[in-house]
């Protein structure tokens, strides 16, 4: 397993080694951590950027012009990159019932001006994703929120943030990053399939796309590498925030691989072979217990876990043995178009022609023909299990 280089493009939010262990029933538990000493810890450990929300800058210098040149030379120290960026729309009060969807419009306002103007820093920046996670975006009573008015505002919002940046002409695109619920009871476009039948409705559809958190899907009960997929199929998949997650339950922002192991390998599986080109980054929380230097431990464990995965599955992929159950389970039959070039669907109706089995299709016939992916399910496990190489 090699170290982590610029190359394998990890990135980190600079939140989630800032974190200092405020939850809701317990106070920081680690003082506030310079970004300018995040940039240069990270690239210690090998990583290729750092994303960041407008505030995070902030964490111990509050002047924001000096926050964002030490911000700078740091970058320029490091030679790291920012590839994302996004707005702290949750964590003042001023939020709590939305930002883009509050009831209340002076808040819409406020939030939109303090979007633009982390846009202008993230475009000068270099970034070319802009992360939209509408986390207070919600309610916790039905009679408190008019859904389809919150709607017509999330749009209003995008719509307006699209024609902004094509106005002042920045490479950025926006990628909504869907949760269930949390901190509101339930938030709105809550998984990957809201947040795509939402962006269809959108004045500049082609700009925005999607940032899935494996945590958030897992959240609802879904397959995380399902929810990629299609993100990848409708061409969609701008970014992606990696971590770990039990299943549904609060949002636990684990080390990368830390939960459903078995989905994490799948899910590189799919990056490292599925035609993403962009970062792997992590939107982890090192745990509450850990000390300031267990927090880079944390971080580079995210790295390694990936690494290590990335490892498997070429394996897995590479196993002679594999490629005959693959074929013996006719997965790559799914790729052949179930009509033939040039084939009606008259044709179809009178397909008589014997096919492979000899003879008209017979259901009870084919109904007798496995695909044996117990033995592919298991080649898996063993190769994530180390036990194969
Ligand atoms: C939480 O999962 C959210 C926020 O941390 C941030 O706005 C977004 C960016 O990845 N993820
Ligand atoms: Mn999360
Ligand atoms: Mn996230």
């Amino acid at each position: 397993m090699t170290e982590p280089t610029p190359q394998d493009l990890f990135t980190f939010g600079l939140w989630t080694v800032g974190w200092q262990g405020r939850d809701p029933f317990g106070d920081a538990a680690r003082p506030p951590l310079d970004p300018v000493e995040s940039v240069h810890r990270l690239a210690e450990l090998g990583a290729y950027g750092v994303s960041f929300h407008d505030d995070d800058l902030l964490a111990v210098e509050p002047d924001r012009d000096r926050a964002v040149a030490a911000f700078r030379k740091a970058l320029a120290e490091t030679g790291l990159v920012v590839p994302m960026a996004t707005t702290n729309l949750f964590t003042h009060p001023v939020f709590r019932d939305g930002a883009f969807t509050s009831n209340d419009r002076d808040v819409r306002r406020h939030a939109l001006r303090k979007v633009m103007r982390n846009l202008d820093l993230a475009a000068s920046l270099g970034a070319h994703t802009y992360v939209c996670w509408g986390g207070r975006e919600g309610a916790e009573s039905d009679a408190a929120k008019d859904v389809r008015a919150a709607l017509d505002r999330y749009k209003e919002a995008l719509d307006l943030l699209c024609g902004y940046v094509l106005d002042q002409g920045y490479g950025l695109r926006f990628a909504i990053e869907p949760k269930p619920n949390e901190p509101r009871g339930d938030i709105l476009l809550p998984t990957i399939g809201h947040a795509l039948a939402f962006i269809d409705e959108l004045e500049h559809p082609e700009m925005v796309g999607l940032n899935p958190e494996v945590g958030h899907e897992q959240m609802a009960g879904l397959n995380m590498v399902h929810g990629v997929a299609q993100a990848l199929w409708h061409g969609k998949l701008f970014h992606l925030d990696l971590n770990g997650q039990h299943g549904p339950r609060y949002d636990q922002d684990l080390v990368f691989g830390h939960g459903d192991v078995k989905s994490a390998f799948f899910l590189v599986d799919l990056l490292e072979h599925g035609g993403y080109t962009g970062p792997r980054h992590f939107d982890y929380k090192p745990a509450r217990t850990e000390d300031p230097e267990d927090v880079w431990v944390s971080a580079a464990a995210n790295m390694r876990t990936y690494l290590i995965l990335r490892d498997k599955v070429r394996a897995f992929r590479g196993d002679p043995e594999v490629m005959e159950a693959l074929r013996d389970s006719r997965v790559e039959q799914l790729s052949v178009p179930t009509l033939a070039p040039g084939e009606t669907l008259a044709d179809l109706a009178a397909d008589l022609a014997p096919n492979r089995l000899g003879g008209p299709f017979d259901p009870d016939r084919a109904a007798g023909r496995g695909y044996h992916f117990s033995r592919l399910d298991q080649l898996a496990i063993e190769h994530l299990l180390g036990v194969r190489g």
